[in-house]
């Protein structure tokens, strides 16, 4: 056999990696099947060549067959989450899977097999078993949504070129606004790359309000202005001080009680002792759902703060912004409808794929003043319909990814009411780690108190630690514990979840339920699989 014919044979090898049923086998022998009729032609023989429909719709028949394999091994608990491997393995080739670039085109036949490849190395985030971040299952109607944005491959910048999807932004922004208790006012808001951008988004738009003159003349003109947000506040808010040139120093962490909560008594003494350094205060940024212990701010006290100060108040609600979809849960973000901005991710605890976070804001007008450039060639006034609609020249960027579709379509198919049971399904399944965990000496939750959200954080005590003295020395111990496991449950690929260290507590695990497959007994498993692995540590 020619190298070529070796490596080629090699790369065919790759593609069945995954079964494991009789079924399997025969759906990758078909799949197969099929893929032999592609190992001569390329990407240039597809739509739109004149003689391209047959070979296209058998191209994305496969890739559909191959998507539907992995959707099934992702909902399957038998199956790794990952099959992992370092970095430097994946830089190097794996079975035939090379990510190195080539300068001639590679066979549809070969593409095909890398597109298995690929999901073969990848993460199976929808697993029943994947805990490791705030976004994760895989939502059918949502990858459907992906699927039919990325056909109508078009930019909302414009109405123009996305007029559908830019009036279902607009329906679900309002939809958002009424479920804040907006309902009243003319709100605006966009949808953004992410939780870290819609905080940025606030936090500039909160510098416009008070200080209109900053797009002109920058940060030059204005006093050293400063903002307050908790110390479990997420680090975005550091980032869009650095990014806008406000400067960390001038982001002061409001202490928090022993339950992760922003203490309106430490915000207001930060307050004063800012006015006094000669620091200006023009926001605070309150925290609904915090990453790792899932605490929510007292906002109305935070509200009461910025109205008697005259701040504005920004609600980083990307986590915790689903639970106000909960007629059992929302009250814990009672105060949010005072807010001038509220973060808030669909991705995250909505399950909507990624990515889909909306940045709302109280008063209309102030995004697009704020960030209005006037492009000529976009944004023409004496187009042939209303250009209220171009929701362009609110956003920092210029081309816009179309989010929206996807929730747009999950909603349809859910209703509000499906969300609501979805998530007060996510709060059991935390409450009955926690009620789990308060019973077994060998664990110890970081949080004394019920969860607040579906985040449950926990120290698992091999025998040799459970019985030694508080203290700095079983600290030293303890911290080494989570990562270890971590480690060989990621190499096991049996479930993933995340641990981190948080003030002066060393390294603990944080559970967090947004994956509708996941049920009690996996919850069960995981007790046991930290067990298994961690017992001997
Ligand atoms: N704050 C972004 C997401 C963090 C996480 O998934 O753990």
């Amino acid at each position: 056999m020619h190298s070529e014919d070796i490596d080629k044979e090699q790369k065919k090898k790759s593609f069945p990696n995954f079964q494991s049923t009789e079924s399997d086998v025969k759906e990758d022998a078909h799949t197969e099947n099929l893929m032999t009729n592609l190992s001569n032609a390329y990407a240039s023989d597809l739509l739109p060549n004149k003689d391209g429909k047959d070979l296209t719709k058998s191209f994305l028949l496969q890739v559909v067959n191959i998507l539907l394999h992995y959707i099934k091994k992702s909902f399957d608990v038998k199956s790794k989450i990952l099959d992992f491997h370092h970095p430097h393995q994946l830089l190097q080739g794996l079975e035939g899977f090379n990510l190195e670039l080539s300068d001639h085109p590679e066979s549809l036949e070969q593409l095909l097999v890398d597109c298995t490849d690929t999901l073969k190395y990848s993460v199976k985030t929808g697993h029943p078993r994947y805990f490791n971040q705030l976004s994760s299952g895989l939502d059918i109607i949502g990858l459907a949504g992906e699927w039919l944005t990325a056909a109508a491959n078009t930019n909302m910048f414009t109405y123009e070129i996305a007029p559908v999807f830019t009036i279902m932004e607009k329906i679900l922004l309002k939809k958002m606004h009424e479920i804040i208790g907006w309902g009243e006012i003319e709100a605006d808001g966009i949808f953004s790359p992410g939780g870290s951008i819609s905080n940025l988004y606030g936090i500039l738009v909160a510098r416009y309000k008070q200080y209109p003159e900053v797009k002109i003349k920058g940060m030059t003109a204005l006093p050293c202005i400063a903002l307050f947000v908790s110390e479990q506040g997420h680090y975005s808010v550091k980032k869009a001080a650095a990014l806008l040139g406000i400067g960390t120093d001038n982001v002061i962490e409001v202490k928090c009680d022993e339950r992760g909560k922003m203490m309106p008594d430490e915000l207001e003494k930060n307050i004063l002792q800012a006015k006094r350094k000669g620091q200006t205060p023009f926001c605070v940024s309150a925290t609904a759902g915090s990453t790792v212990f899932g605490a929510f701010d007292p906002l109305q006290d935070i509200a009461d703060i910025c109205k008697k100060h005259k701040l504005w108040m920004h609600v980083d609600a990307a986590w915790g912004g689903g639970l106000l979809l909960s007629r059992e849960h929302s009250y814990k973000l009672n105060g949010i409808e005072r807010a001038n901005s509220v973060t808030w991710n669909p991705h995250k605890l909505m399950g909507v794929p990624l990515q889909c976070s909306a940045i709302l804001i109280r008063e209309r007008g102030l995004l697009e003043a704020c960030n209005q450039m006037q492009a000529g060639y976009l944004f023409q006034p004496d187009k042939l319909y209303n250009v209220d609609f171009d929701t362009g020249d609110k956003a920092i960027q210029c081309g816009r990814h179309v989010d929206i579709f996807k929730l747009w379509l999950m909603w349809k198919a859910k209703g509000t009411c499906g969300f609501e049971v979805q998530i007060n399904r996510y709060m059991e399944l935390a409450n009955y780690l926690y009620k789990i965990l308060k019973k077994k000496d060998n664990f110890k939750l970081v949080l004394d108190s019920e969860p607040e959200l579906t985040n449950v954080c926990f120290w698992y005590f091999p025998s040799r630690l459970k019985h030694l003295p508080k203290g700095c020395e079983r600290d030293q111990e303890l911290h080494k514990i989570a990562p270890k496991i971590k480690a060989q449950m990621t190499e096991e690929g049996t479930a993933m979840i995340s641990y981190q260290p948080c003030g002066d507590n060393v390294n603990f695990f944080r559970m967090v339920f947004s994956n509708p497959a996941t049920r009690q007994t996996d919850i069960d498993y995981l007790i046991d699989e930290i067990e298994r692995l961690g017992k001997d540590l």
